[in-house]
């Protein structure tokens, strides 16, 4: 696997920062949020280093995209959810904090009010 140096979610995958992994397999890993919107909020990601979504290979795509309905499925029904929101951030205008690709898995509830 490609791995950046000082890149935190590459410290995940290596096991160099520890993480509350739910699901992992050779090329994919899910993981709660360190600083969860909401209760049961996962990140899932490539193995392969690669910064924004728009530049990530067709093959390694299918993968991580692939596994997002089964991990998706695991979180509803461990939380008892009835909705839950995708989200990529990509680039600095976006949001995104950690420059290695990632889709939040949020769980929503009645009245959370996140807001979106
Ligand atoms: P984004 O803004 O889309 O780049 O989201 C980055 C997310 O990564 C943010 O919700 C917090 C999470 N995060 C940052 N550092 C760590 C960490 O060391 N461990 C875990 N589990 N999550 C982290």
């Amino acid at each position: 696997m490609e791995n950046q140096k000082n890149c935190i979610f590459c410290k995940i995958i290596k096991g160099e920062i520890p993480s509350y992994k739910i699901y992992e397999d050779e090329n994919t890993l899910a993981f709660l949020d360190i600083k969860p919107l909401s209760k049961g909020h996962v990140l899932v990601i490539p193995k392969k280093h690669v910064e924004y979504l728009n530049e990530l290979d067709e093959e390694t795509a299918k993968e991580v995209m692939g596994i997002i309905p089964k991990i998706a499925s695991a979180v509803i029904s461990q939380e008892g959810v009835e909705g839950w929101n995708l989200l990529s951030n990509n680039g600095k205008f976006s949001g995104q904090e950690i420059f290695h690709i990632h889709f939040h898995i949020i769980p929503r509830r009645n009245k959370d009010g996140l807001g979106y």
